[in-house]
């Protein structure tokens, strides 16, 4: 059995990260391409009641320590029941944010040790990698305004603009740092500019 390709799709609010998904999703399957689609934090149900505690600002304030292990938490659980079965089985595995969401918003945004993010990186996740991020990028500005209009803003959209500029740069050094796996792509353009850039991408991994 062939193992099946992960995907991840990275950025900040509002970028377009659940509006382009759609798009992936039926481009992979009118390729046939056999594919879950799934999300972090979450993806399993323990993982998704991760994910409510994490994002409701109703919640006491988290450390900045419980919030990284709670990501890597929720992560240990997705990868053992969803990614790693779906792999396996030769299914493509489409994800809505990974760990370079960690590096943007735990390294970059909360400011925490690199190092101790790899260790838990490799504590988790042993050489598991995705195949191919598609880091969709544009001005904070544009995201946040995006975001908005969308409506009621958790907790990680109520940070300060300074606190996503970091996000920002984060996510740009990671792909700076990952040429080969991270592929930037500018979200501050029409749809159906952002939708072509995807598709070429997408095409070099076809089988
Ligand atoms: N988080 C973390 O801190 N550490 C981690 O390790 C992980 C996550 C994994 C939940 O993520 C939070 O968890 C997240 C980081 C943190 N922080 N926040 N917030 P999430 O993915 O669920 O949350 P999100 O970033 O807010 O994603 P989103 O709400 O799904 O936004 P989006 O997917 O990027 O945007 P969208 O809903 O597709 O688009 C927003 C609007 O813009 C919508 O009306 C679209 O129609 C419109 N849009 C999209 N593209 C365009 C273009 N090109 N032109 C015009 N309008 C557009």
């Amino acid at each position: 059995m062939i193992r099946g390709k992960f995907i991840t799709l990275e950025g900040c609010e509002g970028v377009g990260k659940s509006t382009n998904l759609e798009f992936i999703r039926d481009y992979l399957q009118s390729h046939k391409i056999p594919l879950i689609v799934t999300r972090e934090p979450g993806g399993t149900p323990v993982a998704e009641q991760i994910r409510t505690l994490l994002l409701d600002h109703t919640n006491e304030a988290f450390s900045e320590q419980a919030e990284l292990l709670l990501m890597f938490a929720a992560r240990s659980q997705h990868i053992k029941h969803v990614i790693r079965p779906a792999l396996n089985a030769g299914k493509w595995v489409l994800c809505d944010r990974f760990t370079d969401a960690t590096y943007a918003y735990q390294g970059g945004g909360r400011r925490m040790d690199i190092h101790t993010i790899e260790s838990l990186e490799q504590l988790v996740q042993g050489t598991l990698r995705p195949d191919l991020t598609l880091l969709l990028d544009a001005p904070v500005e544009i995201g946040m305004k995006r975001a908005r209009q969308r409506g009621q803003l958790d907790r990680f959209e109520l940070e300060k603009i300074s606190f996503f500029e970091s996000v920002r740069r984060a996510y740009l050094l990671q792909a700076e740092l990952n040429p080969q796996r991270i592929k930037v792509i500018n979200a501050n353009q029409a749809l159906a500019d952002v939708h072509l850039m995807i598709m070429e991408i997408l095409q070099r991994i076809l089988p």
